[in-house]
């Protein structure tokens, strides 16, 4: 613990009118602070003790609240901690900021909390961004991940791996050091081959998980595409259940892709309604219908929308965007005039079509329901935990990437071989933060808001 640091405090709840609002305080001036603002009243550790909180030289009390003493190690930061769970009214919070700034604590950062806890080795720095994620979390799907990582199943899972490096390292450095038996030393080296692509093997299935744990996290990608008029902007409308986009019956209305975000299955979906795929030669229109095109190929399920009324065959070049696992929609059933086929008109493409009125609402409640199946078949629970953020799988990249070199070179260089190895152990530690830097933890911790 650094004694040079100062003392920091923030709003632990947000900033306003509320019936409570908690001020954290950590550091190692904490308790001197505490016995200020209580004029002296004793606070056990880990009780919820009722005290007159002053501000200096006053007697007259800012507030009757509770108080939570957390004596360090044991407590978030790993620090001496203090909560105040204040009445929340703007008065009374500037009344103990006041007082905890003329007591010589200063204001925090984003983040500095649970930066704190990080060189206090209370959390890994996985840990430490599973409780922005935890915060941020707005479906099931997300809090469980946050939950998971928090527990800490991805750090140790990096763990093992680099356990497994720095066993492989002493081995090769063991024959470097002892080279007296060539043949020995050959054979040793050999069978370190197999050990290094075993776990490159793991960390490429972890890699190839189809990104599953960052669009639990981001949202799952679908894509709504078709020609003109055939209702993308209804359904889309009707699935989010308010007016996002604008609906006409005049062709090519739709232009910028219009992103709506929905809970399905538990998991957060970004649903995104594009330009009518056609011939154009308007400018704007063609510039939509281009990034309607990259929305449907980066999307991780597309639903491709059929006006229904015209009978005109689902072919072209819309069928060249679809997937395996994707939606075909025929709309408008409502109409005198519809007609759609009764199986699969998709050749070679395992899609799930259906049949519905997005104006009228016929049909959409089951659409809804697979659509919301798939989703949790792609992102459902999973045995091992899930990669979750670029960050990571960049990491991850440059430790495998390193790792290749070492096998090249185990044999006619063990030196450098063991250079490699000790390049991917860095490259993982990046992850866990035991190899982080200050330009690293600096943008990691200031995406984090003030009070976390
Ligand atoms: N009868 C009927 N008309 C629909 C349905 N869905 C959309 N429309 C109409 O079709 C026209 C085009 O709809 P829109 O959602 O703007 O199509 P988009 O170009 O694919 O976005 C509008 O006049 C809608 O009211 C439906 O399920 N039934
Ligand atoms: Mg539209």
């Amino acid at each position: 613990m650094n004694a040079n640091r100062p003392t920091i405090f923030a709003l632990a709840t947000p900033p306003g009118k509320s019936g409570l609002a908690v001020m954290r305080v950590s550091g190692t001036r904490a308790s001197t602070i505490l016995s200020a603002l209580t004029q002296g009243k004793p606070c056990p550790e880990r009780m919820a003790t009722l005290c007159n909180l002053y501000e200096k030289n006053e007697e007259k009390p800012f507030d009757h609240a509770l108080v939570l003493w957390f004596k360090g190690p044991a407590s978030f930061t790993g620090e001496d901690v203090f909560e105040l769970h204040l009445h929340g009214g703007p008065a009374i919070i500037d009344a103990a900021s006041e007082a905890l700034l003329s007591l010589g604590a200063e204001p925090a950062g984003a983040g500095a909390f649970t930066r704190r806890a990080f060189e206090n080795a209370k959390l890994d720095l996985v840990q430490a961004e599973a409780v922005a994620d935890l915060i941020d979390a707005q479906t099931r799907g997300q809090l469980e991940q946050a939950q998971r990582q928090l527990r800490g199943d991805l750090g140790a899972l990096y763990g093992t791996w680099r356990e497994d490096l720095t066993m492989i390292r002493a081995q090769i450095e063991a024959c470097i050091d002892f080279p007296e038996e060539d043949d020995v030393m050959e054979d040793a080296l050999a069978a370190l081959g197999p050990k290094v692509s075993t776990l490159m093997a793991q960390i490429d299935m972890h890699l190839q998980d189809h990104h599953r744990g960052e669009r639990v996290r981001e949202g799952l990608r679908i894509a709504l595409i078709g020609k003109v008029n055939a209702g993308k902007s209804t359904l889309l409308n009707r699935l989010a259940g308010e007016e996002a986009a604008i609906v006409s019956d005049e062709p090519g209305t739709t232009r910028d892709v219009v992103r709506v975000r929905l809970n399905l299955g538990g998991f957060l979906v970004e649903l995104a309604d594009t330009a009518g795929l056609r011939t154009s030669n308007h400018h704007i229109e063609i510039e939509g219908i281009k990034r309607a095109r990259r929305t449907a190929k980066d999307a991780d399920i597309r639903i491709l929308v059929v006006d229904a009324s015209t009978p005109e065959a689902v072919e072209g070049d819309v069928l060249t965007l679809l997937r395996d696992g994707d939606f075909l929609v025929y709309n408008k059933c409502d109409m005198q005039s519809a007609k759609w086929p009764s199986a699969n008109t998709v050749p070679g493409l395992e899609v799930s079509p259906h049949t519905l009125s997005a104006r009228e609402g016929k049909g959409v409640d089951e659409f809804l329901k697979t659509l919301g199946a798939r989703v949790v078949s792609l992102l459902g629970a999973q045995e091992s935990p899930s990669l979750t953020r670029a960050r990571h799988r960049l990491a991850l990249e440059d430790t495998k990437r390193a790792l290749a070199l070492c096998v090249d070179r185990l044999q006619d260089s063990p030196e450098l071989a063991g250079e490699h190895l000790r390049e991917a152990g860095a490259a993982l530690g990046q992850i866990t933060g035991e190899a982080g830097n200050e330009e690293v933890l600096g943008k990691i911790f200031s995406a984090f808001c003030i009070g976390k």
